[in-house]
């Protein structure tokens, strides 16, 4: 019933969704009514971290409840070190920045960079990406790691988790404060990762810092920061240079975890930057599981399970990117679907590097880039330019030949069609095999299974040009293909002109 086409299936899905989202709010005022009664023009301090207010910007129509954070007392924010000499959790190396000899007995070297991966709603600091991203960090250089732990205060309600990050943000800007004051390091080899509310927690602890580096915020969490003022989200003001991957932004309605509003210097969106391939259909599973669990869907969607699916691949596609050699290019583009359609794959304006990687280009703005379903996700992206002097119906299946090896058969055309009628014909693929330098390019031709169509084109497929993009190597190549066939069912392969 909802299979039907976009703006039918949306209409349905925001006729189910509002009843739900306005269920939500109304549940949640009797719990916190008198604690907002309290708390309308107040504010609380902590210790050292400094004070903490409701009023403006922090209450606005985006933030229809506005809570004060927990102390920190309940939060109980801890800081686990790992390094190569202490690599796992086991080692037990936990800072505290009220103790600078916690961290001078520890193994952290101030000379070397430091990392500082922040989870955020409903996880902890013991989720294995966490840990996983900590270890590839590692293996890719001698550094520090951090892995920040707010988990007793990353607990549902939504509202009270999303106040809590500007107490876990004062907690981190302190800490990095305290080692650099102490002599054990300099700002300028922080560098600060924080994935859902934990981007939002990055923002409030580069704030209070002066020329933090760097950034990476792992698919922000949207609801009560979307469209708020810069100092309630992460913004590029909070860094030097902050990166931001969206993997599950959406609009409030369509029940994205993530936001789609770009907040970095450069914000990057993979496969559109809403829904991630391989994980489940996002907008019907995540309704029935709310209508069926009868919770508060943003208490829900943050949970285990599939409906966080896409805003989990921000940090998985981060962690790649650390010690892959494929690059995660990342295309200046203004919509997803002209990237879908090869559009944008000439870098005009500039590319950049998705993931660890981003620092080291100088391109600014919205980058569009696809993904693999499943591990390794990161793509090498094509463009297939082929000019026939005949027309022909039926499939086009493509094989790269390169110095490293062959990419497998990537068929050009789910469907049959009508190929080339002389005009240059345009294909766009992907792969996630790295085959190095392009030598050939094999095509394969199948004429149309429909005898009746199939009787009207020849048996042979005639060629007079053929180029191929390679857009990760900036390399248009042209290949031997001037007056050669394809043959049904057969395939032939073109060398680099040169070899002809
Ligand atoms: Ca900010």
């Amino acid at each position: 019933m909802l299979g039907g086409n976009g703006q039918e299936t949306s209409q349905i899905v925001g006729h189910l969704i509002m009843p739900i989202f306005q269920g939500f709010i109304l549940d949640q005022l009797p719990q916190v009514g008198s604690q907002i009664d309290h708390q309308i023009n107040r504010h609380i301090c902590y210790d050292d971290l400094g004070c903490f207010s409701t009023e403006a910007p922090f209450r606005s129509a985006q933030r229809p409840i506005v809570l004060l954070p927990d102390t920190p007392d309940k939060i109980r924010t801890t800081f686990e070190l790992h390094t190569r000499s202490k690599p796992s959790t086991a080692d037990e190396q936990i800072l505290d920045y009220k103790n600078v000899s916690s961290i001078r007995a520890s193994s952290f070297d101030g000379s070397k960079k430091t990392k500082i991966i922040i989870h955020g709603y409903t996880h902890n600091g013991h989720r294995q990406w966490l840990q996983n991203m900590a270890r590839a960090f590692l293996k890719k250089e001698d550094m520090n790691v951090i892995i920040v732990d707010w988990g007793h205060g990353a607990v549902p309600p939504y509202t009270e988790a999303a106040a809590n990050t500007r107490v876990v943000g004062a907690q981190v800007a302190k800490l990095i404060s305290v080692m650099v004051s102490a002599d054990q390091s300099g700002i300028d080899k922080f560098h600060l990762i924080g994935h859902s509310l934990g981007a939002h927690v990055a923002g409030y602890a580069g704030e209070r810092l002066t020329h933090l580096p760097r950034i990476s915020g792992l698919d922000p969490a949207d609801p009560y920061f979307q469209g708020t003022d810069i100092k309630v989200r992460l913004d590029p003001t909070d860094a030097d240079f902050v990166d931001v991957i969206h993997t599950d932004g959406s609009s409030i309605l369509s029940l994205g975890m993530g936001a789609a509003q770009a907040m970095g210097h450069v914000d990057f969106y993979p496969n559109g930057g809403s829904e991630q391939p391989g994980c489940p259909a996002g907008l019907l599973s995540k309704i029935t599981q709310t209508v069926w669990h009868s919770v508060s869907q943003l208490d829900l969607l943050a949970g285990e399970g599939s409906v966080a699916c896409s805003h989990e691949r921000s940090y998985i596609y981060y962690t790649e990117s650390i010690l892959a050699t494929c690059p995660f290019m990342g295309y200046p583009c203004t919509s997803k679907d002209e990237f879908s359609k090869g559009r944008c794959l000439y870098c005009d304006g500039g590319c950049s590097y998705m993931g660890y990687n981003a620092d080291k280009s100088t391109s600014r703005g919205s980058m569009y880039l696809s993904t693999q379903a499943a591990a390794p996700y990161c793509n090498f992206h094509y463009q297939l330019n082929i000019t026939a002097n005949n027309s022909m119906d039926g499939k086009l299946t493509v094989v790269l030949q390169g110095s490293k090896g062959n990419t497998d058969a990537i068929s050009l055309t789910p469907n049959e069609e009508v190929l080339s009628n002389g005009n240059t014909m345009t294909k766009f693929f992907t792969t996630n095999k790295d085959i190095g330098n392009v030598t050939a390019v094999a095509l394969r031709y199948d004429k149309t299974a429909n005898l009746l169509l199939g009787w009207a084109y020849p048996n042979a497929w005639s060629l007079m040009g053929l180029s191929l993009l390679e857009a990760e190597k900036h390399r248009m190549d042209q290949f031997c293909a001037y007056g050669k066939s394809v043959q049904n069912h057969g395939a032939t392969s073109f060398g680099m002109m040169g070899t002809c």
